[in-house]
């Protein structure tokens, strides 16, 4: 029934179309087919002027109301060399597009068809697709060469007083581990990942350099003026870490790590007083869609002195000792002078006796 309908539906608007066209041309016949010609191009001719000169008022419109939700100054040392080469890359494409856009639609207007005059015919001239060709290749291939440089830069060694974070997507979350004293992350498989054991992230506990990192989910923390260096990888699908306003983006592939770096230039606290936001948070969100729950995948980012952050981290306990609460030497110090059991806990203990 509904193939039916559709197919009726179409052979209708067939017909309508069919109808017109033939109604048109008979009133062209009556009309003189010359004038109703004429008036139909001076009538295109005006709508096409009058779209170039609403358009670009739209343009400008769009630009003042919309220019105050751009992304405010970058806060990262590395951020504003990519918002100069993305400055640079609009003002070369809006020239262009201005000049031919006006250029198009003034043409279409200015030249109409006319009794007049004849079009001209001129098929090709090689000094002219040398120029339109070459200087847009030039400018171009400029771009793409900054692009590529900072690209190098920002994916290539960190300076040595880079701290690191590792940043594990997962759906749908993320996950952040520091090296610890040692400033080694310890090894990972991905055989060992076992969230029912704490240890979501597959650390290799016969490995030393794991002992004292530390894993935390939802805020990353890092220094104000000190370079930090990511190394992102993923547990499951592809996801993206993506920091807008540090202006950095870098994929996050199950298997492949992925590192890039750079250097924050504001606190959270001094964004917060720039902005005139109290609520101000830098974001970590996900930028590859990587599933129903992608949206979710907000962290945070703290931006702090290095005081606040060795204060914090000092707070942190390793993912060693949740994993191994025997060898945390906190919990070693509370068994020494834990007072007797009391009835309640004797009470829990049988009940998971009988459990097992
Ligand atoms: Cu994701």
């Amino acid at each position: 029934m509904q193939t039916f309908f559709i197919v009726a539906i179409l052979l209708l608007g067939f017909l309508i179309t069919f109808q017109i066209a033939k109604a048109s041309e008979y009133v062209s016949v009556l009309r003189g087919e010359e004038k109703s010609k004429r008036q139909s191009n001076r009538v295109n001719a005006f709508l096409l002027l009058m779209f170039l000169i609403l358009g670009l008022i739209g343009v400008y419109y769009c630009n003042v109301r919309l220019s105050p939700k751009i992304l405010h100054e970058s806060a990262s040392v590395q951020g504003e060399k990519i918002d100069t080469m993305l400055y640079i890359t609009i003002a070369i494409t809006g020239f262009v597009f201005i000049i031919t856009q006006i250029s198009l639609f003034w043409f279409a207007f200015k030249y109409q068809a006319s009794e007049e005059r004849k079009a001209y015919y001129y098929p090709h001239n090689n000094r002219w697709e040398v120029i339109w060709t070459v200087i847009p290749a030039i400018a171009l291939t400029v771009l793409v060469g900054f692009g590529i440089f900072y690209w190098f830069k920002i994916t290539g060694n960190a300076p040595n007083n880079a701290m690191t974070v590792e940043v594990t997507g997962s759906q749908f979350q993320w996950d952040f581990r520091y090296p610890g004293k040692d400033g080694v992350l310890g090894k990972k498989f991905y055989r060992e990942i076992d969230p029912a054991n704490n240890n979501p992230l597959g650390q290799v506990w016969d490995d030393p350099a794991n002992y004292d990192d530390v894993h935390v989910t939802k805020d990353m923390h890092i220094v104000v003026n000190r370079p930090v260096k990511l190394i992102i990888g993923a547990k499951d699908v592809i996801h993206d870490v993506g920091l807008p306003a540090f202006r950095m983006k870098m994929d996050a592939v199950p298997g492949t790590p992925t590192t890039m770096w750079f250097t924050p230039k504001f606190t959270t606290q001094q964004m917060r007083e720039k902005t005139g936001n109290p609520n101000f948070e830098y974001e970590i969100s996900c930028d590859q869609m990587c599933g129903k729950g992608h949206t979710g995948m907000r962290g945070i980012v703290i931006v702090e002195t290095q005081e606040e952050f060795d204060r914090w981290l000092a707070t942190q306990k390793p993912q060693y000792y949740a994993a191994f609460p025997d060898k945390d030497p906190s919990n070693q110090k509370k068994d020494t002078t834990q007072a007797k059991p009391t009835s309640a806990m004797v009470g829990s203990i049988n009940s998971v006796k009988t459990k097992q």
